[in-house]
């Protein structure tokens, strides 16, 4: 996209809202001073009020493109989730390696009250030499479903149990056998190996509640220079209920 997440926050328009506090705390810091104040003291009032009234005006494209880190994110260890630059594509968090398929990354963001459904939506690129490995998805620490990469890109929902919410996991495949990043090995002949490949995830919760935590693990078993998984453009939208006596259509929807 070529708008700057800034400007896109100015540009938003009711209907399809996000929560950023990562691209928001990123942006404040490289703001003109006044403008920074400014933002500052919204970001420093935390009623419900101001923070509902932030969730409806951030857009979608909003979504965190990682080009000032992954603040927000957090390691399993407690470490900073780092980012790190792939040629053709720019900014990425990642390479995640392998966790045996255990949650190792992820991040809580805050929902205003009463939201009907919130959507996170995050492209996925696999990195490399995977070879049938999955990057497994978590929301809310329960893992709701997969993307494997081998020759091919393929996907699959987790079953998900014991979750009185319901969610919908949906893949859209970006780009297979690709030359995205990472390493790339040509031979004599033309041929070449270490091919990489993209997808878009959109997980939608119903009645979210008041908190939506996403995270990743990975069971790729080869060393993460070999390959290895990232996370690119995250962002959160919300909906609110409809009203039904509500005629100007405000309510919202993604
Ligand atoms: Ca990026
Ligand atoms: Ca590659
Ligand atoms: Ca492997």
């Amino acid at each position: 996209m070529t708008a700057s997440p800034f400007h896109s926050f100015l540009a938003a328009e009711h209907g399809a809202i996000t929560v950023d506090w990562t691209t928001l705390t990123a942006m404040a810091v490289s703001l003109s001073l006044a403008t920074t104040v400014a933002l500052g003291a919204i970001l420093n009032d935390i009623s419900e009020e101001v923070n509902m009234e932030l969730f409806d005006r951030t857009a979608t494209e909003g979504a965190n493109t990682f080009d000032f880190g992954a603040d927000g994110w957090t390691m399993a260890d407690g470490s900073d989730a780092l980012t790190s630059f792939v040629d053709g594509f720019g900014y990425i968090m990642g390479p995640i390696g392998s966790s045996g398929g255990q949650q190792v990354i992820s991040t809580t963001m805050g929902l205003p009250e009463g939201l009907a459904s919130a959507t996170a939506n995050f492209d996925v690129l696999a990195i490399d030499s995977l070879d049938g490995e999955d990057f497994v998805i978590y929301v809310n620490d329960l893992e709701v479903g997969r993307i494997t990469a081998g020759w091919e890109i393929t996907y699959s929902a987790t079953p998900v149990v014991g979750l009185e919410i319901s969610i919908d996991f949906d893949v859209t495949v970006l780009q297979q056998n690709a030359d995205i990043g990472g390493n790339r090995n040509d031979d004599e002949s033309g041929a070449w190996w270490w091919r990489d490949g993209a997808a878009n995830v959109n997980i939608t919760l119903d009645n979210p509640g008041t908190e939506f935590k996403v995270g990743f693990g990975s069971t790729a078993n080869q060393d993460i220079t070999d390959e290895s998984w990232g996370v690119d453009n995250f962002g959160v939208t919300g909906a609110w209920p409809d009203e039904e006596d509500d005629e100007s259509g405000d309510a919202g929807g993604v």
